[in-house]
């Protein structure tokens, strides 16, 4: 059995998305961050980084953190939406290690310095926002000629759209990426994103990205 340490944000989604498109069973076991839940001394044995998500699979006794590594885990474990062997292969983990060095990390600091930081960050939020903009672009410039990141649909593509979903708290409408646009839509479509995507909204409180989630859930 699989336990996912879980809380409904763009990290979290890219697992439960990932565990609906390939069929396995999980059980949800909530980390509420509002709560502080991620910062136990249990939980630090799970993840001695002490973010969420973390997955343990009891059946193989395998507990991983950083949901790049755990994307990578599933899709070894099933032999789905990741190639074994070849150039494939390494065309799908460029675009997820794309996502956990860059996409990821510059979400979070543009919501960080727009959001929540104290006195005048003009400057940080500028920059954050302008290599939001360059990420965009890069992406929909890469979609111009494929339907997923990597050509066929895969991890990438899962570690990716979770970032791109809550567009409209990054003050970036999709307008002038219409691949990305494009891309961003098919995703929604596929019935286990959508169901990745639904999971713990009983967790959800209600702010904008609840209330933008609820919106796309319900198109
Ligand atoms: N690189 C990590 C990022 C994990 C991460 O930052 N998780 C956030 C939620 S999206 C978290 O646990 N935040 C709580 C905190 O920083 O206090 C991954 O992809 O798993």
């Amino acid at each position: 059995m699989i336990d996912l340490y879980y809380w409904p944000t763009p990290c979290g989604w890219k697992v439960t998305m990932m565990l609906e498109e390939v069929g396995l069973a999980y059980r949800i076991i909530p980390i509420n961050l509002r709560k502080g839940e991620h910062r136990t001394d249990a939980f630090a044995v799970i993840n001695p980084n002490q973010k969420m998500p973390a997955l343990v699979d009891h059946d193989t006794g395998t507990t991983i953190f950083e949901s790049g590594a755990i994307l990578m885990y599933l899709a070894e474990t099933t032999g789905k939406l990741l190639p074994a062997t070849g150039p494939r292969r390494y065309e799908v983990l460029s675009w997820l290690m794309w996502q956990m060095a860059a996409l990821g990390p510059t979400n979070a600091q543009t919501k960080h310095f727009r959001d929540f930081s104290p006195g005048n960050s003009t400057y940080a939020t500028e920059r954050f926002i302008a290599e939001t903009q360059r990420l965009y672009r890069v992406m929909d410039d890469q979609l111009e000629a494929r339907p997923y990141l990597a050509g066929d649909f895969s991890i990438a593509d899962i570690a990716c759209w979770p970032f791109i979903l809550p567009y409209e708290r990054q003050f970036e409408p999709l307008d002038d990426f219409p691949a990305l646009a494009a891309w961003a839509d098919r995703m929604l479509r596929r019935p286990a994103i959508r169901r990745g995507l639904d999971i713990g909204s009983e967790f959800r409180i209600g702010g904008p990205l609840d209330a933008h989630v609820k919106t796309l859930l319900a198109s």
